[in-house]
């Protein structure tokens, strides 16, 4: 067989749309829509290629801001939208993004289901440890002494959701942390995350300029990890428990995780037969 046509080079503004993003000044979530565009060019995937599944929220606004497929869709069940397309359309190269609110509030249910079913899926949730389109509620990773939420003048007084260490419980198999204000190596992480044979879970520290100002110290705040990334679920949760949250890097990784079932290529070629007849008439 003869090697594949070399796909053309590609840059990242290939991957951006006309839509000026709306976010505020000095949003995190600029940064990310640059890595993402960044990860897709070094790839050179075909933008046809490629789809972008959301829910509700500042940064589920991102496929608006992509020139590849888009779904944009309900809060919090972007995860199941985009299974389902995966699971339709094995060819495509899908990728996921929301918010914290979106991701571990609402659609926690999912995202724990998505790391436990394991679809080739690259999810990005940009934590900015509030709710930004909603003007500043508490979210799920917001401090538990935050206090500048009318809901929430005395603060949650709840613990935080720890993403990655419930990812880890609930099975995933690629658990990494990125922060915005490094889109090259969040780019990187990306790069590796999309070429993951199973659900890539991409925790993005994401600052809210305008409803949580302190966040810009988390420049000063967030370092690389110095560990190696880990197959080993002990280290990878003692790592995740009792380290520190504002690490990025690979934490964890497992060898290959693609769950086959050798049914699902005869299930994909009924469907197929099934579409053919219904749309023969
Ligand atoms: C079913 C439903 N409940 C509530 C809302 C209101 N709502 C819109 S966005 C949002 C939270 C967004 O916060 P987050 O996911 O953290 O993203 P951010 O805007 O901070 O990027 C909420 C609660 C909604 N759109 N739909």
């Amino acid at each position: 067989m003869p090697d594949p046509a070399p796909q053309p080079p590609r840059k990242a503004k290939d991957y951006k749309s006309d839509v000026k993003p709306i976010w505020c000044p000095g949003c995190g979530h600029f940064a990310v829509l640059s890595a993402i565009t960044k990860a897709l060019a070094q790839l050179a995937l075909p933008p046809e290629q490629i789809a972008l599944v959301s829910g509700i929220g500042c940064s589920s606004r991102l496929p608006a801001y992509t020139h590849v497929y888009g779904f944009h869709g309900v809060h919090g069940r972007a995860l199941p939208v985009a299974t389902g397309l995966k699971t339709a359309r094995p060819d495509l190269t899908v990728l996921v993004t929301g918010g914290d609110g979106d991701g571990f509030s609402i659609g926690g249910n999912h995202f724990i289901h998505a790391c436990r079913r394991n679809p080739d899926l690259t999810y990005i949730v940009m934590d900015n440890q509030v709710y930004g389109m909603t003007k500043g509620q508490a979210s799920p990773t917001t401090a538990p002494d935050w206090t500048q939420s009318k809901l929430t003048p005395h603060g949650t007084g709840l613990p935080r959701f720890n993403p990655a260490a419930i990812a880890l419980a609930a099975g995933a198999g690629f658990i990494a942390r990125g922060f915005s204000g490094d889109p090259t190596g969040l780019a990187q992480l990306l790069v590796e995350a999309i070429q993951y044979p199973g659900l890539a879970f991409v925790h993005v520290l994401s600052p809210c300029v305008t409803f949580q100002p302190e966040q810009k110290a988390w420049k000063q705040r967030v370092h690389q990890q110095t560990e190696s990334t880990t197959d080993d679920p002990l280290v990878a949760a003692q790592r995740m428990l009792q380290g520190d949250p504002m690490t990025t890097g690979l934490i964890f990784r497992t060898p290959a995780s693609v769950i086959s079932r050798p049914d699902v290529a005869d299930q994909a070629a009924t469907l197929t037969q099934m579409r053919e007849q219904f749309l023969s008439g």
